[in-house]
């Protein structure tokens, strides 16, 4: 039987890779983001029989309800949900920063997150599915500048572990997916456009690529039925921990 997996923030980076990883696997895909040519760009590279999108800012919650009415009954059986969508904005300290774009970090990888998680819920029960999240090891890991988004990605990580304690005995799987550093368009978004600090960020580094978390994801969606992997931290080589700071007088 084709499997139809939905995943989130489709457009670029994880989500793409995802994308391709999940219909090179016969799978069926719904992929949404904000870019619809994007979105276009992909059925063209992969075809539309097993493919669906839907444009839409996960935001926007009445979009959103639009959209899921709008899938195509041959993609409505969602047995995964990667909910991959979310960004960081800025990274100065929490005294300089922007208000709006915490709201927009908070909006987008936190209350879309459980709005579009809350209603599948009762698709994935039905078909005992697998929810993804994308968190981060900036949810862990607290670094100067990462304020909210570490904060929003500590909260995809609880709310992952709390949805496997209530599905409890339903079968659904929950994974929170923490990844280091990563070379996509994260940083390009990050700082605002500026595409010199995001190569010397990756240069020289070996940074994990998305296709690197698309396999992950790939793994995950297809482990026997009766495993859990409740969260999984990747890293690349080249990144580790580092320590605490002390400010002296
Ligand atoms: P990209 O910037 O390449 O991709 C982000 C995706 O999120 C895009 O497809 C974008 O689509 C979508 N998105 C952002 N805002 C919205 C919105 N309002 N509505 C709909 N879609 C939205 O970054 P990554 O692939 O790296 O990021 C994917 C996830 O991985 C994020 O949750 C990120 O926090 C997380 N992550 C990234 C790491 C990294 O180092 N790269 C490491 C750990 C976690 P569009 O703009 O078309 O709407
Ligand atoms: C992205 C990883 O370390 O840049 O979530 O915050 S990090």
């Amino acid at each position: 039987m084709t499997r139809t997996i939905l995943v989130t923030g489709a457009t670029s980076g994880f989500g793409a890779a995802t994308v391709a990883r999940f219909l090179a696997g016969g799978w069926r895909v719904v992929a949404t983001g904000r870019r619809a040519e994007r979105l276009q760009a992909l059925v063209e590279t992969h075809g539309g029989e097993r493919l669906h999108t839907a444009a839409f800012d996960i935001r926007d919650e009445a979009a959103m309800r639009v959209a899921l009415d709008a899938i195509p009954t041959d993609f409505r059986g969602i047995d995964a949900l990667v909910n991959n969508a979310g960004l960081a904005l800025g990274t100065a300290p929490a005294q300089r920063a922007d208000l709006a774009q915490w709201r927009q970090m908070i909006d987008t990888n936190i209350t879309a997150l459980v709005t579009l998680t809350h209603a599948l819920l009762p698709v994935l029960i039905e078909r005992r599915g697998a929810i993804l999240n994308v968190s981060s090891v900036a949810g862990s890991y607290p670094y100067p500048g990462g304020n909210t988004y570490g904060g929003t990605k500590a909260f995809v990580t609880q709310f992952s572990l709390g949805l496997r304690s209530d599905l409890h005995g339903t079968g659904v799987r929950v994974t929170s997916i923490e990844p280091g550093l990563a070379e996509t368009e994260f940083t390009l978004v990050r700082t605002g456009g500026d595409q010199a600090a995001s190569d010397t960020l990756y240069a020289g580094a070996q940074p994990i690529t998305a296709d690197d978390i698309a396999d992950t994801l790939w793994w995950l969606a297809n482990l026997p039925a009766h495993l859990n992997i409740n969260r999984i931290e990747v890293m690349p080589v080249s990144q580790s921990f580092a320590g605490f700071q002390i400010h002296r007088d």
